[in-house]
């Protein structure tokens, strides 16, 4: 299928990182409507802000399997399912057919899935929007993990080769210079090394902006061209989505030789 839009919604955009358990439902709900005006196949990934990884601080969760506290998984999930909800809604409220659904739907651990990630494809093509997020999951012998919505991004990238690739983050792209803020436009994938990455400042237990240009390199690795942009524009998801020039980063493509 052609034109497969695959959008990551950072925490950092759909929720107040700094305010536990708070949705940010006006920049949900303005990226929703901006959504609706896509005419192609679409998979939205959200991140965890102040719901997943809130809980998964407080239960002392990361990315390594581990045996963790029962009630962390429970809980830890369960607010996922809750932003989820509250991103689903909005984007009910557009006019569009989300679907929202676990990641453990279509991976195991880490590993993906690859007949349920083509089903994901399918729907998109059938003007359902797949909206799914990161998660903790189980691995095996009663140990879970925290799976980044970031890493989950390469995962769908690498069966279903989207057309385009987008982030959507709370700054406007990757900046070379963290204290002019100075926007790097167009990034190959030998520039990973001059990409300075500041520490967030609230826990952030999948290793927030450092974590999302990892995957951003990878999927460029894989051939495809990423762009990351400021969620809290949301017209320039939709610019990215569609081709045109906005502002924001682009990780291009390796090209094969
Ligand atoms: O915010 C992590 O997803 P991310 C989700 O995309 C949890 O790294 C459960 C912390």
């Amino acid at each position: 299928m052609q034109n497969l839009v695959l959008v990551k919604l950072g925490g950092s955009v759909v929720t107040f990182k700094d305010k536990p358990l708070t949705a940010n439902t006006e920049a949900i709900d303005r990226i929703s409507k901006s959504l609706k005006m896509l005419d192609a196949p679409v998979i939205i990934v959200h991140g965890g802000g102040s719901f997943g990884h809130y809980w998964s601080v407080q239960y002392d969760m990361h990315t390594k399997a581990s045996r963790y506290d029962a009630h962390g998984v429970s809980i830890v999930h369960e607010s996922m399912i809750a932003l989820n909800q509250v991103i689903v809604n909005s984007m009910m409220r557009s006019g569009l057919n989300p679907y929202g659904l676990q990641p453990s739907v279509f991976t195991s651990g880490q590993r993906p899935i690859t007949a349920k990630i083509r089903q994901l494809l399918s729907m998109a093509g059938s003007r359902v929007t797949p909206v799914t997020f990161g998660d903790v999951v189980y691995v095996d012998r009663a140990k879970y993990s925290i799976l980044s919505g970031d890493s989950l991004m390469t995962i769908l990238a690498k069966v279903l080769r989207p057309s385009r690739v987008i982030f959507a983050t709370n700054v406007d792209g990757i900046y070379s210079d963290l204290e002019s803020k100075s926007l790097i436009p167009r990034l190959g994938v030998a520039g990973s090394r001059s990409v300075k990455v500041s520490m967030n400042s609230v826990a952030d237990v999948t290793g927030g902006m450092k974590r999302k240009i990892t995957e951003a390199f990878k999927i460029a690795s894989l051939g495809m061209d990423v762009m990351v942009v400021n969620g809290l524009h949301p017209e320039r998801i939709v610019a990215a989505a569609t081709g045109r020039p906005t502002v924001g980063s682009m990780v291009m493509k390796r090209r094969r030789p």
